[in-house]
């Protein structure tokens, strides 16, 4: 197992890559979409939050990845010492058909192929995504977690309509007609994952790429009146067996697992590494479940990280773990210290249960 750190669109520079070196990392998983262009509600310092109005304005539609963008920001992270294991979340303005089977869908499936044949080329070995037309919406943020720290949780769903011109939390179309995106089924929503499955996968492959799925987060079964995917451990399971492939992978991430109403996070953390099909995992603590949960700090939550440590290890999971979020804490730089205590509890705990490159 290897120790890394997320780091958003802003974030990516050298002050934050020597800040991940110097807390033991070795890898990174970065971000590419700005989730804080034009937002007043979502502001950048901490995890992308947000009120009903989302995080903002989606990127560029004609603006794909190109390898020189992507091989650049490799060297710059290699050139500090670390490798670049995975680049997470697609821009909704690159794919809002694919998840809403809009009129640009079959323009923007191949827009995805692209992304992905650029991050092979790259020698980017995963890319991340979340297929989820809501996204991570209904959160709040409030002082949840040890001793008054922020820190961000759920009180209750939120189903109020998505607007025309938002998908996945974010606004790809100011312009939009008045009005609310209509709720799709379950069943469609399944078989927009599976069109999408079935043009990547082998993309993917021909790449390099493993994609790596995100659970929904939070996981209920609805989000602003839109079904989820993965709101129960056992759907993940469905979301493999609906596209054999080693490219068709998990970004698992065990709070979001440990927020879910059904399952026991050690059995589901056993399955699904004993299966191998684990790309790389956000590894945080959560108090509670949905609809009703908060974020912790990462040895204060429902979950035994090392137990959860010990199991991946058991099962030969030689990814990389990173910390995904963790509460604000009371200084100068509160996500900084807020990391490094995440980091510095994974990276004692790894060298507890014996991981030779902890
Ligand atoms: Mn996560």
């Amino acid at each position: 197992m290897k120790l890394g750190l997320g780091l958003y669109r802003h974030q990516l520079n050298a002050e934050h890559y020597r800040f991940a070196k110097q807390c033991g990392c070795t890898h990174l998983v970065i971000h590419l979409v700005d989730y804080f262009r034009s937002s007043r509600s979502n502001q950048p310092g901490d995890q992308p939050v947000g009120d009903d109005t989302g995080w903002g304005l989606a990127g560029d539609p004609n603006q794909l990845w190109t390898y020189e963008e992507l091989a650049a920001i490799k060297k710059e992270i290699n050139a500090a010492g670390l490798e670049l294991e995975a680049i997470e979340n697609f821009d909704p303005a690159h794919w809002h058909d694919v998840l809403l089977d809009g009129p640009k869908k079959l323009q923007q499936l191949e827009n995805l192929k692209t992304i992905i044949r650029n991050v092979g080329q790259a020698g980017i070995p995963v890319f991340g995504y979340n297929f989820s037309i809501a996204g991570v919406a209904g959160r709040i943020k409030g002082r949840f977690a040890r001793g008054g720290a922020e820190a961000v949780g759920m009180d209750g769903p939120l189903d109020k309509p998505l607007p025309n011109g938002m998908v996945w939390n974010m606004v790809y179309d100011r312009n939009a007609a008045p009005g609310v995106v209509p709720s799709a089924t379950p069943e469609q929503l399944w078989q927009r994952l599976k069109v999408f499955l079935d043009a990547l996968v082998p993309v993917a492959e021909a790449a390099g790429v493993t994609l790596a799925a995100h659970p929904d987060d939070p996981p209920l079964p609805t989000v602003r009146a839109q079904p989820r995917l993965v709101y129960q451990p056992q759907l993940f399971q469905k979301l493999i067996d609906l596209k054999p492939s080693p490219r068709n992978a998990l970004e698992f991430c065990v709070g979001t697992l440990a927020e879910m109403s059904e399952g026991d996070i050690y059995d589901v953390v056993d399955t699904y590494s004993q299966q191998g099909k684990l790309a790389y995992v956000h590894l945080r603590n959560v108090r509670g479940k949905v609809p009703s949960y908060k974020e912790t700090f990462i040895d204060d939550g429902d979950v035994d990280v090392l137990r959860v440590m010990r199991i991946l290890k058991r099962n030969n999971f030689n990814g990389v773990l990173i910390p995904d979020h963790a509460p604000q804490m009371s200084c100068a730089a509160p996500w900084h210290a807020g990391m490094a205590y995440a980091l510095g509890y994974l990276r004692a705990g790894l060298k507890t249960i014996g991981n030779e490159q902890g």
